[in-house]
């Protein structure tokens, strides 16, 4: 079957230097040769890194607005991000987006939000976030002002904004439900974080819950919610995996999914026939360079698993 593949080297989410690699790095690895070789998938985009700090504005400063650091740099990549995935789901293709920081899912779901409701009638997509860390600070809540910390709350709208250039480009056709955000893996969760989850009743599986009911269960109920009727988009940061198995990326937390956990969520996800979208962000090559081969390891195999590579 057809896959769209978005590769973006952008950092700007957030200020450690090197997550701009890992799209090459991924490739290098072999991933894609591995997607059309092992697996049949016909690529389509990207087949080595096209440059999306090509897009950063030029010669105009970017001062922090509302505490956000880089807001028309982020606000500028996201856009054409979100145009280039919407023009990948538009023909009916999967759409793979190896990141960057997870800024960039502002781009890659507000595209497929939008193809998915002009292709099957105004249907909404789900999205399955896997993570440490739950990324819907709003620009008011955030401590870091890193901007890779609040694209759920730009994506679902809990975020306002009222200048064009920093994602006043987000239109409604764009956006998601709170109702159809799935979170797995959190466990570094900021104060004001927790307080938008709960006013929202937003539908989130900590570590705890993973300890409690084991990830069988976990996946059984994250998929429940969702419903067997909906597309899936699966935005995967790697920092949800334990440091012991990606140890390269911006903000590691100990206490995290095994490997196997993330595959088993990744191949339960493909074997619902829902998955739409993957988004694999975080993977920071420059970080931990002894670390960096097995990250970029663990990154290749959970995208195997949720394009349907299985253990027999
Ligand atoms: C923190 C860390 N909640 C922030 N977020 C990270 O900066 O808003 N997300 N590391 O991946
Ligand atoms: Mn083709
Ligand atoms: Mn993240
Ligand atoms: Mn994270």
């Amino acid at each position: 079957s057809e896959l769209g593949v978005v590769a973006v080297d952008f950092s700007g989410g957030q200020c450690k230097p090197g997550v701009d690699a890992a799209p090459n790095a991924l490739i290098s690895a072999g991933l894609l040769e591995q997607l059309r070789h092992d697996l049949g998938y016909d690529l389509h985009g990207d087949s080595d890194v096209h440059s999306y700090n090509d897009y950063i504005p030029k010669g105009v400063p970017d001062p922090d607005y509302r505490g956000m650091k880089n807001p028309l740099s982020v606000s500028a990549v996201t856009e054409t991000l979100s145009s280039r995935v919407y023009a990948q789901a538009k023909e009916g293709r999967f759409v793979l987006t190896l990141g960057g920081d997870h800024s960039i899912a502002i781009g890659t779901i507000s595209g497929m939000a939008k193809a998915i409701r002009e292709r099957l009638a105004g249907k909404d997509i789900a999205v399955i976030w896997v993570d440490a860390h739950a990324d819907i600070n709003t620009p008011e809540t955030s401590d870091s002002g890193n901007i890779h910390g609040m694209p759920v709350a730009f994506l679902t709208g809990l975020a306002k904004t009222d200048r064009k250039d920093i994602f006043g480009w987000l239109h409604t056709d764009q956006l998601i439900s709170v109702n159809k955000l799935v979170y797995i893996g959190l466990r570094d969760v900021d104060r004001g974080e927790k307080q938008i989850l709960r006013e929202n009743g937003i539908r989130a599986f900590s570590m705890h819950d993973i300890d409690r009911h084991g990830i069988g269960r976990v996946m059984e109920m994250a998929l429940a919610h969702i419903g067997s009727d909906t597309p899936i988009h699966l935005s995967f940061d790697v920092d949800a995996l334990d440091p012991q198995w990606a140890p390269s990326t911006g903000t590691p937390v100990r206490g995290g999914l095994t490997l196997r956990e993330g595959d088993y969520i990744a191949e339960c996800v493909h074997e619902t026939g829902q998955l739409i979208a993957m988004d694999l962000v975080e993977v920071n090559p420059s970080l931990e360079e002894k670390g960096a081969s097995e990250t970029i390891r663990a990154g290749c195999s959970l995208v195997r698993c949720a394009l349907g590579d299985t253990l027999l």
